[in-house]
């Protein structure tokens, strides 16, 4: 018979997990951070009181919404507002609810991987923004830029919120802006928020809360393993562990293990040593101030053309074209 409650093997997670433990140091992606557990550890840490960001970019919305909107079109030309990794859509909806004020013509195009994530989104629109017309697009950030690139049409707005970008390596952060700008015609434009560098304590409290949440988002990868590539880790083997560079910007995460361990990972029919206090870096966060954000535009072929910022300079949206 049939195993359907088995999930079905992912063979590119199991190949990178392969190629990350065997790797020195090791490594593990974040983006295996995210799948229904993941999504929910995720909701919970941008309630904490220490998870400044999605507060902060919430309240630049707030205050300067109209401003915003204003910057990304006028009520007689009318656009496409895509959005990469739209998740539940809380602060896209102050500016949605402004744009249809303004009696904007748009499209609202959410774009995420997860099926899932974009029926919730779709519902909760209709719900509470009946006059807004939602197509969503479910695939990787990498096709839907390939899709708008090949489709010539309508002036496009994309928003890429929430400092996402601060995922990826500063060369991956470059190439990911590249793609952008290679999709962009002359009068589009590309929204993005981005965490500014601010004192290092702060930034470490973020992703250290003491509730442990962060620490579970973190730990979600082992759990991962452990279900869908038939692992054996002891997740109380690991501590979580935050760092901040303040000279370069970056945030780091790591799994520590406590002792020295063997863990075996059936699918891949291999076991992976442990020294005790070995690392598994996780995660990069990075943060950024105006210099690097110019240089990061210049480098990918964009312009910076406004940015938005709350009272401190604690997050910042920058408005990019070509
Ligand atoms: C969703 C990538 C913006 O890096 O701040 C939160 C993910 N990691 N706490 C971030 C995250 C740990 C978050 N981003």
């Amino acid at each position: 018979m049939e195993k359907t409650t088995t999930p079905k093997t992912n063979m590119v997670f199991a190949r990178e997990v392969k190629e990350g433990l065997s790797a020195f140091p090791k490594h593990l992606s974040s983006k295996y951070f995210y799948d229904e557990i993941g999504d929910k550890l995720f909701q919970q840490i941008m309630a904490l009181p220490e998870y400044y960001l999605t507060r902060a970019e919430y309240t630049i919305f707030e205050q300067h919404k109209s401003e915003i909107t204003a910057s990304f079109s006028t009520p007689n030309v009318p656009f496409n507002l895509y959005e990469l990794g739209a998740g539940d859509g809380t602060k896209t909806k102050l500016l949605l609810k402004e744009l249809l004020k303004q009696k904007y013509q748009f499209e609202y195009r959410p774009i995420d991987i997860s099926a899932n994530a974009l029926a919730q989104l779709s519902t909760s629109l209709t719900n509470e923004l009946p006059n807004v017309s939602v197509r969503p697009i479910q695939g990787t950030y990498f096709d839907s830029l390939k899709e708008m690139g090949q489709t010539q049409e309508k002036k496009k707005v994309i928003l890429f919120l929430g400092s996402n970008i601060g995922n990826l390596n500063h060369k991956l952060a470059v190439e990911f802006l590249m793609n952008i700008a290679h999709i962009l015609n002359k009068d589009d434009l590309f929204f993005m928020g981005m965490d500014q560098k601010k004192h290092p304590r702060t930034i470490l409290n973020a992703y250290s809360d003491p509730s442990g949440i962060t620490a579970a988002f973190n730990k979600n990868v082992l759990t991962r393993i452990n279900n869908e590539l038939g692992g054996n880790f002891n997740l109380d083997n690991f501590i979580h562990w935050e760092s901040y560079n303040p000279e370069t910007g970056t945030a780091k995460s790591y799994l520590v293990s406590k002792i020295a361990q063997e863990v075996t990972i059936d699918i891949l029919e291999q076991s992976f040593e442990f020294d005790a206090w070995e690392t598994i870096h996780t995660e990069i966060s990075q943060k950024y101030d105006d210099a690097m954000v110019y240089q990061m535009a210049e480098d990918a072929g964009l312009r910076v053309v406004n940015q938005f910022k709350d009272a401190n300079s604690t997050f910042k949206n920058y408005l990019f074209t070509i």
